[in-house]
């Protein structure tokens, strides 16, 4: 709770000063020329999660704030992403801001932004080229999320053993990738037996159809659900229920992300426990750009920290929750 809240201040310092500089924006708000034209390459709107990261992307980006925002989301096809940057480089827009659906295949379209002189911003997700290719990445620290899981379930069941079946996130993605590793980390030497493990893409529809799957194929020996994401598992409630069991109860549940229809079901007592993974990036990622186009010198990983929610937690957050 103590880390929750210190990230929540250093979001909301970062607020206040990207508010100033929005009440006096002199002759820019309306001047079409004086905008920073960004191109922003979202990944999609496969979860909750994305939904929140979209707005908040696109409240900092406002004209008002001093930018013409290009926005797509590329429906979760990374060749569909990387057209959208090469396009992006086509109309000599000021920067490009990315949150990469995979990690890998990033090389040629991010030296084709480096040619055309025009500065790459990650948000969210990591790529695997070199760090050259880009200014920044304001993020998450997805391993440590996984870890956070995992610790929480070798606590809770590491002593009489359980049977756990993992829903992941897209195959490829560093959100999933670095989950994963936190989480094999975390249960490493412990009593877990890991019954199955397949990807879930982070939508509530094939969560669903996964533990479906999952359900059929192990019963009522799954101990335990382990969802990369609350969509997931949000799906993941509807098979639970419908196979006579009670999520909660008779499979218990850990996600991560933390948005309100997760939280309401940890508050419900159908999920067990939640890992924080803060989406409202968009403030903190426009004031990088803005530091990149003037020519400052910016850190190369910026990481927004997490926490992580009981029943309690939820019940006490829920009335505030943003998002
Ligand atoms: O956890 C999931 C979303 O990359 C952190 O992507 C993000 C993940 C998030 O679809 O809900």
């Amino acid at each position: 709770m103590k880390k929750f809240l210190g990230g929540l201040a250093v979001i909301s310092m970062a607020s206040l000063a990207l508010a100033g500089c929005a009440s006096n924006p002199g002759t820019e708000a309306t001047g079409g020329d004086d905008l920073i034209t960004v191109g922003f390459a979202q990944t999609g709107s496969e979860s909750g999660w994305r939904s929140a990261n979209t707005e908040s992307m696109k409240a900092a980006f406002s004209e008002e704030n001093g930018f013409n925002l290009v926005f797509n989301a590329a429906d979760n096809k990374p060749e569909a992403q990387i057209a959208a940057v090469r396009s992006f480089i086509n109309q000599g827009v000021d920067a490009i801001v990315i949150a990469p659906i995979v990690v890998d295949g990033w090389d040629d379209v991010l030296n084709e932004a480096k040619d055309a002189g025009i500065p790459v911003i990650l948000e969210d997700r990591t790529v695997s080229a070199s760090e050259d290719l880009y200014a920044s990445w304001i993020g998450l620290d997805f391993e440590q999320e996984g870890r956070t899981a995992g610790e929480w379930v070798v606590e809770n069941f590491g002593d009489e053993g359980a049977n756990l079946v993992i829903l992941e996130g897209t195959t490829g993605s560093s959100a999933a990738l670095d989950r994963a590793t936190g989480f094999a980390d975390a249960i490493a030497g412990s009593n877990i037996t890991i019954l199955d493990s397949q990807t879930g893409n982070f939508t509530r529809a094939d969560g669903k159809t996964v533990m479906e799957g999952f359900l059929q194929k192990y019963g009522s020996d799954i101990d335990l659900l382990f969802a990369h994401n609350d969509d997931m598992g949000l799906g993941a409630l509807d098979a639970i229920k419908a196979a006579g069991l009670e999520p909660g109860v008779d499979i218990k549940i850990v996600t991560i992300d933390a948005v309100r229809d997760g939280m309401q079901a940890l508050a419900n007592g159908e999920f067990n426990f939640i890992v924080e993974c803060n989406p409202i990036l968009g403030e903190k990622v426009a004031e990088v750009v803005k530091a990149v186009l003037a020519g400052e010198s910016v850190e190369k990983s910026i990481i927004v920290p997490d926490g992580a929610f009981t029943q309690e937690d939820a019940i006490e957050l829920l009335p505030t929750r943003p998002y």
